[in-house]
């Protein structure tokens, strides 16, 4: 795969560079993307239908086992060359901002720095209703565990359909999208918001967006670059024959 020399150039001298990433960037880790078929117990749910407030209601011990699942697959995970270039061009760009809509936390684990966790993050849990983060929770398989302060459920810190996103993230991220000269947008499928607006949000303001993801997205025909293949593989060739 060869790479626009005007691209090559751009990526060299730009001072300001957005990434976006999705389940596909850590699908060469071994983790399964919201698109690939859950399997086991949980093959017969559709993400979207356990990741809500009201799923959580309806059945709080399904979802807090379908969350700890996840937990034991993340760990059982490291990042992925698509991770460490990632890395290694945040080194490289003065101003460098990397979102993530994954909540495994692969990209802080690979090194990233300046990550912003749009959907939050499996490896946190709070009180679903004071808030209250803890580090342990008892390993009792029957129930879900209970907070410490006001008995309430335990729950992953993370962004479920219906609710809104953490204030912080979105504005750094709405900023940082509206502001850069290159925004890349690696393994998503574009269709979960307000993150995929983002893209069209640095593109209606000049930036110049390349879309790297293994199949078509809404984005593809809106992007000014659009390499369709594994970012594992893709990015750390654009690292070499940038700054190789
Ligand atoms: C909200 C955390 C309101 C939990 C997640 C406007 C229009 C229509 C709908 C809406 C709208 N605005 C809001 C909505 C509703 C909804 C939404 O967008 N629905 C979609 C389904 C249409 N949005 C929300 O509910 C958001 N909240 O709007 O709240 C509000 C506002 C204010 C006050 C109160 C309330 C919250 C959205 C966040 C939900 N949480 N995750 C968890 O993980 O359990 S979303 C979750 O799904 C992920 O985080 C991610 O965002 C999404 C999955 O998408 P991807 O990551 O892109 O993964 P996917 O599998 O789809 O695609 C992978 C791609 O990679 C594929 O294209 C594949 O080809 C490619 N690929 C595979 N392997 C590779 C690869 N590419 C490269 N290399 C490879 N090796
Ligand atoms: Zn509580």
């Amino acid at each position: 795969m060869n790479f626009p020399a005007d691209l090559l150039s751009l990526l060299g001298r730009t001072s300001k560079l957005v990434a976006i990433t999705g389940a596909g960037v850590s699908q060469e880790s071994g983790l399964r993307t919201f698109r690939d078929a859950q399997t086991g117990l949980w093959a017969q749910y559709k993400p979207e239908d356990l990741a809500s407030p009201e799923a959580f209601r309806r059945d709080p011990k399904l979802i807090w086992d379908w969350y700890a699942w996840r937990r034991e697959a993340v760990k059982g995970v490291r990042p992925n060359a698509g991770h460490y270039a990632l890395v290694d061009i945040e080194a490289r760009i003065p101003e460098f901002t990397l979102i993530t809509q994954n909540v495994d936390g692969l990209h802080r684990m690979a090194g990233s720095k300046n990550v912003l966790e749009l959907h939050g993050n499996i490896q946190r849990v709070r009180c679903a209703e004071c808030y209250t983060f803890t580090e342990t929770w008892g390993d009792d398989t029957e129930s879900v565990p209970q907070c410490s302060i006001c008995s309430g459920l335990l729950r992953p810190d993370v962004v479920w359909f219906g609710e809104a996103l953490p204030r912080d993230q979105l504005e750094a991220a709405v900023e940082a999208a509206r502001t850069c000269e290159l925004f890349f947008s690696i393994g998503t499928s574009g269709v979960v918001q307000p993150a995929a607006s983002l893209a069209h949000a640095a593109r209606n303001r000049g930036a110049v967006v390349v879309e790297i993801n293994a199949e078509p997205t809404p984005l593809s025909s809106k992007a000014n670059y659009v390499f369709h293949g594994k970012s594992g593989e893709i990015l750390p060739r654009v690292v070499e024959a940038v700054w190789g």
